[in-house]
């Protein structure tokens, strides 16, 4: 036989590009596109589908520590599952250093956790938070050699923040040896303050964590970190943009000609602040930072989106179970917003609320659908054109999706480890029907887990 598998008849849809023909795969990779192929064990009729990369999910937290008692709610396994279930074929979780390990050993953690167990295939992005001279001077560039090429950085958070000083040093390492820097640009002691004046006020429910963090907070370390990356001439990626200002900020940056990249997620498209609103503990559901906003906000990042100021979309999924003292239950958060874990889940709906509330309803052309969920994601991250597109010599990884079936979220059907979604009872409109890694179709209910960790 010529090929492995064969799918035909479906409306191919690429970055740049939308047309119809047929998709040989040999031995895990594209080998063939044309008008009409045959000679395969297994032909797929994706009459009536669109055939589109796989979706890259650059931004997932799985089995991360947290504070002490707080588990996330996604292990490599159930949160791979989930991204599948949504369409996606790969996704880049972070590699969190905690204090006092070295880089390397994080690495091997998580590595141990992931291998074996992924459905679909991985590759990790470092989180620094402890950059010793050892770290920056001998750890960081030989990793960055060996294909640890991003690497977030917070501006907040007690346990994670870095100084100026120490963000200047770690953009630094990233310049001379060619990393991209990720921040996360909300300022520590401007939370501090507000979260100690909220406290003292008594004003300590859920719906108060987005007090705490305004739009200003998100502005200012948004120009801030800008601005450090400018001084040594560096590229950054501002990740999890939820506002207008913030989204200015690096418009601003981009037109004055800076490396300044932009990311958005769905939860700043279609939640809002009143989500935090509900009644008792049920707004933490909606707590993740930096938190949902309002109308003129979702407007400004779909802007962002259209305009090319934001290159990627993706989910920040960061689950905490709700009904769990290991979650948004945990017993201080339940007296006070600050101790409520930060981050809610995301991966399987990703895609299906980008194409209902962007494609669907007319705001993006499905190329762009392509290249925020899947294409930019590859290049930017040093996976193009081993992943990200539909090509000759490309790696099989397609997702099938029925652009017009209907669905209304629910979260029994997203297969993760949480136990709810931010966007129960949510209707939307195309939805993955199959999604295929290196060629062969990926059933969440089974027990192969052929996802790889990638290296770049
Ligand atoms: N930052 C993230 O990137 N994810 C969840 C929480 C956070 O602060
Ligand atoms: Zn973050
Ligand atoms: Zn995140």
């Amino acid at each position: 036989m010529t090929f492995d598998t064969i799918i035909t008849r479906g409306t191919v849809v690429t970055a740049s590009d939308t047309f119809s023909c047929d998709v040989g795969v040999k031995d895990g990779r594209i080998v063939a596109l044309a008008d009409k192929l045959s000679g395969a064990e297994e032909t797929i009729d994706a009459s009536g589908l669109l055939v589109m990369p796989g979706g890259i999910d650059s931004h997932v937290h799985l089995e991360q520590p947290g504070a002490p008692g707080i588990i996330m709610a996604d292990t490599f396994e159930t949160g791979t599952r989930s991204a599948a279930v949504g369409g996606n074929t790969f996704v880049m979780p972070f590699c969190l250093q905690e204090k006092g390990q070295t880089l390397r050993e994080s690495i091997e953690a998580y590595r141990r956790k992931a291998e074996g167990n992924c459905f679909v295939d991985v590759a990790f992005h470092l989180i620094v938070t402890d950059p010793t001279p050892q770290v920056l001077g001998q750890e960081l560039p030989a990793l960055i050699a060996e294909g640890f090429t991003s690497i977030k950085i917070f501006m907040t958070y007690d346990d994670l923040k870095l100084a100026d000083r120490e963000i200047l040093e770690v953009l630094s390492v990233a310049q001379q040896h060619r990393a991209l820097v990720m921040v996360h640009a909300e300022g520590y002691d401007a939370i501090r303050f507000l979260s100690d004046r909220l406290e003292r006020q008594g004003s300590t429910a859920p719906h108060f964590h987005g007090t705490s963090r305004p739009i200003a907070v998100e502005r200012e370390a948004t120009h801030r970190a800008i601005s450090l990356a400018e001084i040594v001439d560096t590229p950054v990626m501002i990740v999890h943009v939820s506002n207008r200002q913030a989204m200015e900020e690096i418009r601003r940056a981009q037109m004055r000609g800076l490396a300044v990249f932009g990311e958005t997620c769905p939860q700043y498209l279609v939640l809002t602040e009143q989500d935090m609103d509900r009644t008792g503990m049920e707004g933490a559901k909606y707590v993740c930072s930096p938190p949902p906003r309002d109308l003129d906000s979702q407007k400004a990042c779909w802007e962002g989106l259209q305009q090319g100021v934001f290159e990627v979309f993706s989910s920040d999924h960061c689950p905490f179970r709700y009904d769990d003292p290991a979650g948004k239950m945990a017993p201080r958060g339940k007296t006070n917003f600050r101790y409520v874990p930060n981050g809610i889940p995301g991966i399987a709906t990703r895609m299906p609320i980008l194409f209902s509330e962007g494609v669907v309803k007319g705001r993006i052309d499905l190329n762009r659908f392509v290249a925020l969920t899947s294409t930019n994601h590859a290049k930017r991250y040093g996976l193009y054109p081993r992943k990200g597109t539909i090509a000759v010599g490309s790696d099989a990884d397609i997702v099938l999706w029925d652009a017009k079936r209907e669905v209304t979220i629910t979260h029994s059907m997203l297969k993760d480890g949480c136990d709810y979604t931010p966007y129960e009872g949510m209707a939307v409109t195309g939805w993955p029907v199959r999604t295929i890694l290196r060629g062969r179709t990926i059933d969440p209910d089974a027990a192969a887990r052929d996802g790889e960790l990638v290296s770049r």
